[in-house]
């Protein structure tokens, strides 16, 4: 009982604070998003913390306006229990499946990051033509996951109320209880997204931040979406939820933009402790390879295989809690895991962000984490008689 006391009391911490620094945003942000909050009235919202459903309340005008026409519980007289049907869906499913989080976070941002959160991503087919390719096909060699679980929360969300919810609503939605459930920040969700009847492979290919990007690179492709340098630097905190895997990592460690060497970068013992994590999958004599001829249906196992930025810090910092500032406390220690991620520290501006985030206990990150998240969530979205709502999210509704 008093750890949910405690959860309330954190959660409720949490969120007033991202309510109020939304109203005035402070430091370096140039988002254009115009919040107002000029009538606040108290609405309550039902959180699933792991011990069950608990009530809050706080200050809160529903009628948050930021251009995108979402709107705070669109679905109030359409489909009222849908926001709760996704938690309880997601939270059914996250005590099995603790990796559903991170997947979630990383299908929603990449939804988002190729013209906006309009589950585009979700397609198996594009605009009816089952031979084009579809943006799932561009992520970087097809790691995304979570599609599945998308489809069973959908599929409960439709026997409550067919046809009212779109996809594009359920994964955001999903993405904001991940991160909840993974020990991360509350922020609200607006809703009211359609989902669009086409997938962008083309968009995706060549503008999908990539693992091995440099510090430019990467402030330029979430520049382009409207993200400075403090957004995107919160947003990267996102890996220290999950693992990274291993596909990522491995030209890093074993042949780095072709040197057929490591990145030089890399202190030795953390280099050791990653290609342990690992191994090298060209080399056919290591013993992942055995492992692999001795179990053929293994044959993606060296693709499941990779390493949470917990395990970068190890036992330097005692902190079970997840959500915090590990990410960055590796950056500082020159232990990030993706070329990228380490290439904050490369730029004065991001490297002084990074200490930043580090100094304290978290509650910056976090803060500035639910904010982007915010934003993230209403990129580019289609609304009222645009797109469409889907009822299966992998195909379109052919009209
Ligand atoms: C897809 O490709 C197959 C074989 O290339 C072809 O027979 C079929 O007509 C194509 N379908 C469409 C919808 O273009
Ligand atoms: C960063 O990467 C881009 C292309 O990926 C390249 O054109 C640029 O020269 C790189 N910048 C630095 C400083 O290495
Ligand atoms: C391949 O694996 C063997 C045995 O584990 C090791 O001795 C060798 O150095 C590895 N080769 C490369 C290129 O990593
Ligand atoms: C949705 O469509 C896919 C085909 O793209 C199919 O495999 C899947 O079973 C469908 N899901 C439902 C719930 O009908
Ligand atoms: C579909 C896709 O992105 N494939 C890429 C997988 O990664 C290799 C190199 O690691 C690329 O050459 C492929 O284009």
């Amino acid at each position: 009982m008093r750890s949910c006391i405690i959860n309330l009391w954190i959660v409720a911490a949490l969120v007033v604070p991202v309510l109020l620094s939304l109203r005035s945003p402070r430091g370096e942000t140039q988002t254009q998003t115009t919040s107002s909050f000029s009538d606040s009235s108290t609405f309550s919202l039902k959180l699933a913390n792991g011990f069950g459903f608990y009530a809050v309340s706080f200050p809160f005008n529903q009628r948050i306006r930021d251009g995108s026409n979402l709107e705070y519980d669109f679905y109030r007289d359409t489909c009222p229990q849908a926001e709760g049907v996704v938690r309880s869906a997601l939270t059914r499913i996250y005590f099995d499946h603790r990796d559903v989080a991170p997947a979630l976070l990383r299908l929603f941002f990449h939804d988002c990051f190729i013209e906006g959160c309009d589950a585009s991503l979700l397609l198996d087919e594009n605009n009816g033509d089952r031979n084009r390719s579809v943006e799932k096909q561009a992520v970087p060699n097809q790691t995304l996951r979570g599609f599945d679980k998308i489809e069973l929360i959908k599929e409960e969300v439709e026997q409550a109320c067919p046809g009212i919810v779109s996809c594009a609503d359920i994964l955001a939605l999903a993405a904001r209880d991940s991160i909840l459930l993974a020990g991360g920040p509350f922020y609200p969700v607006l809703t009211g997204r359609r989902d669009s009847h086409q997938s962008f492979f083309e968009e995706a290919t060549d503008q999908i931040p990539r693992p091995d990007d440099n510090v430019t690179r990467t402030l330029n492709l979430f520049n382009l979406r409207g993200f400075n340098a403090r957004e995107t630097v919160s947003l990267l905190g996102g890996h220290n939820i999950g693992k990274i895997g291993c596909d990522f990592i491995q030209q890093r460690l074993y042949n780095f933009q072709g040197t057929g060497q490591p990145d030089p970068s890399i202190p030795l013992d953390f280099l050791r402790q990653m290609r342990l994590n690992c191994p090298d999958s060209k080399n056919s004599s290591t013993s992942i390879d055995e492992f692999t001829i001795s179990k053929p249906v293994s044959s993606d196992f060296h693709s499941k295989m990779g390493m949470s930025y917990m395990q970068a810090l190890s036992s330097s910092v005692s902190s079970g809690a997840s959500f915090d500032t590990h990410y960055y406390q590796s950056l500082l220690r020159g232990r990030g895991l993706l070329f990228a991620d380490q290439q904050l520290m490369a730029e004065q501006k991001t490297a002084r962000l990074v200490s930043a985030y580090a100094s304290d206990d978290g509650s910056t990150f976090r803060m500035d984490f639910a904010r982007v998240m915010l934003k993230m969530s209403n990129l580019d979205v289609l609304t009222g008689l645009q797109g469409q709502v889907r009822v299966n999210c992998s195909l379109p509704v052919s009209s």
